[in-house]
């Protein structure tokens, strides 16, 4: 189930799994995307047959189809140099940094001590740069702003703590590498709601006139297993801790068979987004059941109108105490 008329599933759906990956793999799923030079690119997750992720990048001309896959990972853990990618990379997020003239990915590292979040930087995806852990374990589902806000760096990030619901949180950083003035940005919300307990962001915030577009997880635990759906959140545009809308019903579901079967059934799980500024086409890039990727298409000011028609958190909190 998803809000009718926002989203359109591309009807080649699912547009990439395990068998279009030209060497052996378990599954392909939670790609990060970027435009560049006309060109689209996806940073796909990789499952191995040992059950470890690595990061291999994609290219196509339409962003639809005729997918160029590297034909070896692009992008291997390197648990010699980094410890704490023992057990693999996964789920990447993307984001162009006009000021450092390169791409920044927020990725999870899979370390013994569970899952953290760390950076690297490339400008061609041939050639990386890790710039190490940015949070400790457990904290994932990581993106950055494309640039500073009030002269630091931001990163939205998820950690999970040992008891209680995980929230999605704000840090900041002089130079990518020290975070500070941690700040809870989005509460899970309680009890029935399709996002209690655990959420975490889908791509990364997109800059629109209106604030910074949020697309976000939520999980709801069921007798037969965890369902992730998507919600949508517009922050502040000078001052994202400030959430000015949520919608309330989550916007996007899994429904369609590569949705609900596959590794881990009942899962959409966007990590990539590109906006065409021309036709206003946002292209929405998931993974389907931890087994293939998909794409769902949207206007990106219908988007945003339609967030803006949800309460704002003040006036919610309100209603809930009636
Ligand atoms: C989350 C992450 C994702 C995965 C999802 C559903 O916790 O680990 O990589 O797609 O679960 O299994």
């Amino acid at each position: 189930m998803s809000t009718p008329g926002l989203f359109t599933r591309y009807p080649g759906n699912p547009i990439l799994s395990a068998t279009d990956i030209p060497y052996r793999a378990n599954t392909v799923f939670n790609a990060a995307a970027a435009a560049i030079d006309g060109e689209s690119i996806l940073l796909l997750r990789v499952e191995d047959l040992r059950g470890i992720s690595h990061l291999t990048v994609a290219r196509s001309d339409d962003g639809r189809t005729g997918w160029r896959i590297d034909p070896e990972p692009t992008l291997m853990p390197d648990p010699d140099h980094h410890p704490e990618e023992v057990w693999g990379i996964e789920d990447p997020r993307i984001t162009w940094l006009p000021e450092r003239d390169e791409w920044a990915i927020a990725y999870t590292a899979f370390s013994r001590r569970g899952p953290l979040v760390s950076l690297a930087v490339t400008r061609d995806f041939r050639h990386f740069q890790r710039l190490g852990p940015a949070m400790p374990p457990e904290d994932k589902d990581a993106a950055l702003f494309p640039r500073r806000i009030d002269g630091r760096w931001a990163l939205i990030h998820r950690p999970t703590p040992l008891a209680g619901p995980a929230h999605i949180w704000l840090a900041f950083s002089p130079d990518l590498r020290h975070w500070g003035d941690h700040t809870l940005l989005l509460p899970a919300r309680e009890g029935a709601w399709w996002d209690a307990g655990k959420i975490g962001l889908g791509p990364p915030p997109l800059e629109t006139p209106e604030g910074w577009l949020m697309l976000y997880h939520g999980v709801r635990s069921t007798a037969s297993g965890s369902l992730y759906r998507a919600g949508l959140v517009l922050l502040d545009l000078e001052d994202p801790r400030r959430v000015l809308h949520r919608t309330d019903e989550w916007v996007f579901g899994p429904q369609e068979s590569y949705e609900q079967t596959g590794d881990v059934g009942g899962v959409v799980f966007p990590c990539g987004w590109i906006h065409d500024p021309i036709t206003d086409e946002l292209r929405i890039y998931y993974g389907a059941a931890d087994s293939a990727i998909a794409l769902a298409t949207a206007t990106l000011s219908d988007l945003v109108a339609y967030v803006r028609s949800c309460p704002r958190p003040e006036q919610r909190r309100v209603a809930e105490r009636r």
